[in-house]
C-alpha cells in the first residue's frame, strides 16, 4: 500500500500526554454508550468498560431495560440507564460529551428511534456495528463521527459485497468516507483510517488473527470514545484508537492467539495507554 501512512501506538500514543496532578474526573470527558438488545448487552459492557480502560472520567450506558439492573452490577464502575425509548434518552444526552452508537444495538424499532434522535445530535459521534447497518438503510453525511464498520458493515454501506471491499480495501475506506463524511475506520488486518483531510489514509498494521472473536469490535468504540471526550479531534482519536486497540490485542495475545477473548484486552488497554507499546 504505496501511498499509505503507517501509524502505530509508539508514535500516536503522546497525544494524550500526562494527567496533571490536580486532575479530577471532570477532566477526562463524560461517554455516553448506547446499544445493547436483549441477548447482547455484552456489547454495551465490553465498550463501555473499553471506554473506561482508555482512562475516560465517566460512562453511561444507555440500554434496553431488560438487563440495565444486571448490567450496573456486572461492572459497577459504569452508570447504567434503562431506556425504552428516546423520552429517557434526553436528560443522557444533555449532560455527556461523546456518544457512541451501536455495539449490540439491533434494528428493531427500538433501535431505529435512538438512532434517529443521535444522528441530529450536536455531540460528536462514533457509530458501530448496527447503527451502521440502520445508517445503511438510510443514508447521510456528517463531519464530526467516526465510523467503524468492519468489511461486512462496510459492504452494507457500499451496496456491495464483503469479498469485493476486501479486494480494495483503500478504495473502499475512500468510498465510505466520501458518501459518509467524518473519518471512517476500516477493520480488519491492517486497519485503514480515511479522514477528512486531503491526506492519504493511515494504515495500522498491529493487532493479530487472536483479535477474532466476538467483542473486540465493540472495545474499538469505546476507546474511540473516551479518546474524543479526553479532547482528540476525530480523525486524531480515531487513529490514536485504532492503534491502542491493536496493541492492546497483540498484548493479550502474548498468552496465545487461540482462545483470546475480547474481556482480555481490557487490562492490556490500560497498560498500553500508560505505556509506550513497543
Ligand atoms: P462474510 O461472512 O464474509 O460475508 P454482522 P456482527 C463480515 C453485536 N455483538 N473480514 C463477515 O461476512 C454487534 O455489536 C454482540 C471479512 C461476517 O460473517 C452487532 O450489534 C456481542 N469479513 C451485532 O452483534 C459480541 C468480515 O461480517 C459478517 C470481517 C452483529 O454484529 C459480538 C458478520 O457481521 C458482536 O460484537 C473481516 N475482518 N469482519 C455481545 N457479546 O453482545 C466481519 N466480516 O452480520 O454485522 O455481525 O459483527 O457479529
Ligand atoms: P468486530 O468485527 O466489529 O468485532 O471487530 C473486530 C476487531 O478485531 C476489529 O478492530 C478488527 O480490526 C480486529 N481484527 C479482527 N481480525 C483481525 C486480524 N486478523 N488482524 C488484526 N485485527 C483483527
Ligand atoms: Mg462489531
Amino acid at each position: 500500500v504505496a501511498s499509505a501512512r503507517r501509524i502505530d501506538w509508539h508514535q500516536q500514543g503522546s497525544r494524550l500526554g500526562r494527567r496533571p496532578r490536580t486532575a479530577h474526573k471532570g477532566d477526562f470527558g463524560q461517554v455516553l454508550v448506547i446499544g445493547g438488545a436483549p441477548g447482547m448487552s455484552g456489547a454495551v459492557l465490553l465498550a463501555g468498560t473499553a471506554a473506561l480502560r482508555a482512562g475516560a472520567g465517566r460512562v453511561t450506558l444507555a440500554t434496553h431495560p431488560a438487563h440495565a439492573a444486571y448490567l450496573n452490577v456486572a461492572r459497577p464502575e459504569l452508570m447504567v440507564a434503562g431506556v425504552a425509548g428516546v423520552a429517557d434518552l434526553e436528560p443522557l444526552l444533555a449532560r455527556c460529551d461523546v456518544v457512541a452508537i451501536g455495539p449490540g444495538l439491533g434494528q428493531t424499532d427500538w433501535a431505529r428511534e435512538l438512532w434517529q434522535r443521535v444522528n441530529r445530535l450536536d455531540q460528536p459521534l462514533v457509530v458501530d456495528a448496527d447503527a451502521l447497518n440502520l445508517l445503511a438503510q438510510a443514508p447521510l453525511a456528517r463531519a464530526d463521527w467516526v465510523l467503524t464498520p468492519h468489511p461486512g458493515e462496510a459492504a452494507r454501506l457500499l451496496g456491495s459485497a464483503t469479498a469485493r471491499i476486501e479486494q480494495d480495501r483503500p478504495a473502499a475506506v475512500r468510498a465510505l468516507q466520501a458518501r459518509y463524511g467524518g473519518v471512517v475506520c476500516l477493520k480488519g488486518a491492517g486497519t485503514l483510517v480515511q479522514g477528512e483531510s486531503p491526506r492519504p489514509f493511515a494504515v495500522c498494521s498491529d493487532g493479530n488473527p487472536g483479535m477474532a472473536t466476538a467483542g473486540t469490535g465493540d472495545l474499538l468504540t469505546g476507546i474511540i470514545a473516551a479518546l474524543r471526550a479526553q479532547g482528540l479531534d476525530a480523525e486524531e482519536a480515531a487513529a490514536a484508537g485504532v492503534c491502542l486497540h491493536a496493541a492492546a490485542g497483540d498484548w493479550a495475545a502474548r498468552a496465545g492467539e487461540r482462545g483470546l477473548i475480547a474481556g482480555d484486552l481490557l487490562a492490556a488497554i490500560r497498560w498500553v495507554a500508560n505505556h509506550d507499546a513497543r
